[in-house]
């Protein structure tokens, strides 16, 4: 090899080894920012709207199968630009409502900016897929410089997600023509799956507004715990101190 060659050999590879490496920071960064939220919900509200998070970089042959794919020069800046999902997030909530929520306070946060927003919730797929995908750009800061990183994240609920990683397993990416009768079992499939996710959303409101009634009796009662031994306040302390 001569010895242009092998410098520019070496080159490509410290190129290549960066370019995957500021991925891996940004799914690190917005890992970081969903286990923050995750725990302070804990913290504050007693209750956990994210189920789990998965996280992946996409394999350097499957970012090539889809340059190849969608026709794209092979170069580092274009596959940078154009393919926004080699870094890619999955949250699974509890709730639909969770799903909003979660999107909401990751969008409000001032060093991410919103490049895409697409409802498969409001607007399922033809096969039923549903989920809520945005393409969020965020700033990672490196020894000698700060680069801007597009990351996917998914967000779904359990049903969601159930539905989606057995129709992967069937369906997805499957080549050849689907037959008609199998899609429509899929989509119904879909169906039960949303009148799954809708039901629980009706129990889990039902459910807030009575624990909210409980604790409204619990403060307007004239009891409390002191030193983890029920107390009961005499009326007239009440009085006298209003
Ligand atoms: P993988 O292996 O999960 O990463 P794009 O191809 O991303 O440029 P597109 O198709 O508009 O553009 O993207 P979209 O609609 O946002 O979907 C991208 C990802 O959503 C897919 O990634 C899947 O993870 C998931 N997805 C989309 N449609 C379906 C579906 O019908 N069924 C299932 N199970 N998942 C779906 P990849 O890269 O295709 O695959």
């Amino acid at each position: 090899m001569v010895a242009g060659t092998v410098n520019d050999l070496k080159n490509l590879k410290v190129e290549l080894t960066r370019f995957m490496m500021s991925y891996k920071f940004a799914l690190h960064e917005m890992n970081t920012k969903i286990d923050i939220l995750k725990q302070e919900f804990h913290y504050i509200h007693e209750y956990n709207p994210i189920e789990h998070v998965k996280s992946r970089l996409k394999s350097p042959e499957s970012i090539l199968n889809k340059v190849k794919k969608k026709g794209y020069a092979l170069s580092l800046p274009i596959i940078k630009e154009k393919i926004r999902d080699i870094a890619g997030i999955r949250i699974t909530c509890s709730f639909i409502s969770d799903i909003y929520e979660i999107s909401n306070m990751l969008q409000r946060q001032k060093d991410i900016t919103v490049v895409a927003c697409k409802d498969y919730i409001k607007n399922p797929k033809p096969n039923g897929y549903q989920s809520l995908h945005l393409i969020l750009q965020i700033p990672i800061f490196m020894s000698d410089r700060e680069e801007l990183m597009y990351v996917e994240i998914q967000i779904r609920t359990i049903a969601m997600d159930f539905w989606a990683s057995l129709e992967h397993k069937i369906y997805y990416k499957y080549n050849k023509e689907v037959p008609e009768h199998l899609m429509a079992e899929l989509k119904e499939a879909a169906d039960s799956a949303t009148k799954l996710d809708r039901k629980m959303e009706g129990i889990h409101k039902k459910m807030a507004v009575l624990k909210e009634e409980a604790q409204e009796e619990k403060d307007n009662s004239l009891e409390l715990m002191l030193l983890n031994e029920r107390f009961a306040l005499p009326e007239d302390f009440l009085e006298k101190e209003s």
